[in-house]
């Protein structure tokens, strides 16, 4: 047993990561499809696909260079069907002693890889640090351990200081760290709209998606429009679409909700840079090169580093310094089932069901709908951390659990307490009205509260503060609206009580995946 395996993950598909250098002469390189990783939630269908066609390209271009290498497809005949099992099964079938890797992004893998390495007999198991980020797990750990309220904002300026983006000598480019307040635009009714590129589908990916709809073509969502980058060249060309078509318009309505564009001018670069086809570091040169050239503004530059060298990086320290135990927070007690209208679309609320469809049919929905749209509804219902994380995790095409449970769990569910915000994301339905144009098409009305054409986010909005008035009223930033709730009229605060109760009653349904024993709530609707 003198061998090495090099395990790649499917969200290691990067040429510069840290197990592809100075490994040992004859180390097999070995790629697992396992249907063990696309069930543990319901993955949407473009996300696996997007991950096998990203592998089998990635294993590809390896063999093209020289490198050895194992592929394992999902219908091998003695394929494990598990990454750890077939990792360790091809450990033997090559003589390999050790198995090596860079550290998973997901704890429930990397906790039964510490379990592997206590277990006698089983193979070395030899864990790399993930070296494709800005900031290591230390450096935040010693950032965090400073601090009493370790806000985004603070690690997001000391990440310009040290990598020296968008700053000029020690100053912020344009002589500010954050533009936020030119970033609020709504969406207009004339906006330019913006077609991605169309990415041509070779043997390889058109036998993948032929695959992921014989295995996984009951989970929710479709394979029609698929139209991801699978390979680091079509990557490379969605950067550059986005740099020099979108961007400059990127931070001005980076908030704004538009009923048909799922895009606006989002990069939709997420899932390339989260399975390693694009470097963070790229990405932000990219962008800030087109501010020095004059072809993008400081804000939409700014916002658009902000997300990526600011909040990607600090969800990720979030996640590692605070897991296992950070899953289980659930501060504000929430324990409502997820509706079943978030695995179908089928509701009345047309801001909801375009959020839902879109996700349905591309895989994606850009953050102010996540956060706004579907997290706020799930935050005002008050819909329990565990549901609403597996809903996330399974349907959109980036989602990996170092990045997305502490935007729902904590960004959105405020269920840590408040360590990613220092207020919920609550908003009302006027909130939606203002931002996008969703409301003129709903047969519910934002500017009413109570009766039955009345927007449920409204009396949702006071009924969630109400609830939840001892954590949240002495928050200072809560102040203004507590005001409000405190100097209504008993009977009408009892009238909205009664109004957002009958909806919630209304929402009572089967558990569905996530929250009990039978998985039919996620299954495609006929
Ligand atoms: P753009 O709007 O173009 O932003 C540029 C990049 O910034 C993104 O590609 C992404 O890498 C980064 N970014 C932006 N916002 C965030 C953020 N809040 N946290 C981390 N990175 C950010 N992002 C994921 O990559 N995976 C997830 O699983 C995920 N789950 C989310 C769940 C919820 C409830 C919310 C509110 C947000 C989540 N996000 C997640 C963050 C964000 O919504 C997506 O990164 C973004 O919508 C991806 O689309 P884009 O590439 O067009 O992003
Ligand atoms: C998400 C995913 C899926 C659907 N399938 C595979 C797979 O077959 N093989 C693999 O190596 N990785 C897959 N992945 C990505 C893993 O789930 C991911 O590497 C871990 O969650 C750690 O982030």
């Amino acid at each position: 047993m003198s061998g090495t395996l090099i395990l790649l993950l499917g969200d290691q598909l990067s040429h510069s990561i840290s197990s592809l250098q100075d490994y040992p002469e004859n180390a097999v390189i070995a790629l697992c499809e396992v249907s063990g990783e696309g069930c543990y939630v319901p993955h949407h269908p473009q996300k696996i696909a997007l991950i096998l066609a990203a592998m089998r390209h990635f294993a590809k271009e390896l063999r093209d260079k020289g490198y050895r290498v194992h592929y394992s497809a999902l219908d091998d005949a003695d394929n494990c069907q598990d990454l750890i099992a077939e990792a360790e099964r091809l450990a033997g079938q090559y003589d390999c002693g050790e198995i090596r890797l860079v550290q998973p992004g997901e704890w429930r893998l990397l906790a039964r890889i510490r379990e592997r390495q206590k277990t006698a007999g089983a193979p070395r198991w030899r864990l790399l640090e993930d070296d494709r980020f800005f900031c290591t797990a230390r450096e935040f750990a010693d950032w965090i351990e400073e601090r009493k309220t370790p806000r985004m904002e603070h690690f997001y300026r000391r990440m310009r200081r040290k990598t020296g983006l968008l700053m000029e000598d020690d100053a912020p480019a344009g002589g500010q760290w954050n533009f936020d307040h030119d970033n609020r635009q709504p969406v207009r009714n004339n906006l330019r709209t913006l077609t991605p590129p169309a990415h041509g589908r070779d043997d390889i990916t058109n036998r993948v998606l032929e695959l992921v709809n014989e295995h996984f073509g009951d989970h929710f969502g479709t394979l029609d429009g698929f139209n991801w980058p699978v390979t680091r060249r079509q990557a490379l060309v969605d950067l550059r679409h986005f740099i020099d078509n979108a961007l400059a318009d990127f931070g001005t309505y980076q908030d704004a909700i538009d009923d048909r564009d799922p895009y606006l001018f989002h990069s939709r670069l997420s899932s390339a840079m989260n399975i390693g086809l694009l470097s963070p570091r790229e990405v932000c040169e990219a962008a800030e090169a087109a501010y020095y050239r004059g072809e993008a503004p400081i804000n939409a530059v700014e916002g658009f580093i902000r997300q990526i060298l600011g909040w990607r990086e600090y969800v990720r320290g979030i996640y590692w310094h605070h897991m296992p135990a950070y899953k289980r927070e659930n501060r504000l007690n929430a324990r409502r089932n997820l509706p079943d209208f978030y695995w179908s679309g089928d509701t009345d609320l047309r801001c909801l069901r375009r959020a839902i469809e879109m996700t349905r049919d591309n895989a994606y929905a850009h953050h102010i709908q996540r956060l706004m749209v579907t997290g706020n509804f799930a935050l005002l219902c008050g819909v329990k951390p565990e549901a609403l994380c597996d809903w996330y995790l399974a349907v959109y095409v980036d989602a990996f659990e170092w990045v997305e449970l502490p935007n729902t769990l904590g960004m959105v569910l405020y269920a840590d307490g408040g360590l990613m915000g220092s207020k919920p994301y609550c908003a009302s339905g006027k909130y939606i009205q203002r931002m996008s144009n969703h409301c003129g098409d709903c047969r519910f009305n934002p500017k009413k509260t109570i009766g039955d054409t009345a927007c449920p986010f409204n009396s949702l909005y006071w009924h969630f503060l109400e609830r939840n008035a001892e954590r949240l009223e002495s928050n200072p930033r809560m102040k203004l609206i507590y005001g409000s709730l405190r100097r209504m009229s008993d009977e009408k605060r009892a009238a909205i009580r009664e109004q957002a109760e009958g909806f919630l009653n209304s929402l009572e349904t089967e558990p569905a995946y996530g929250q009990g024993e039978h998985l039919d709530g996620y299954r495609r609707q006929a």
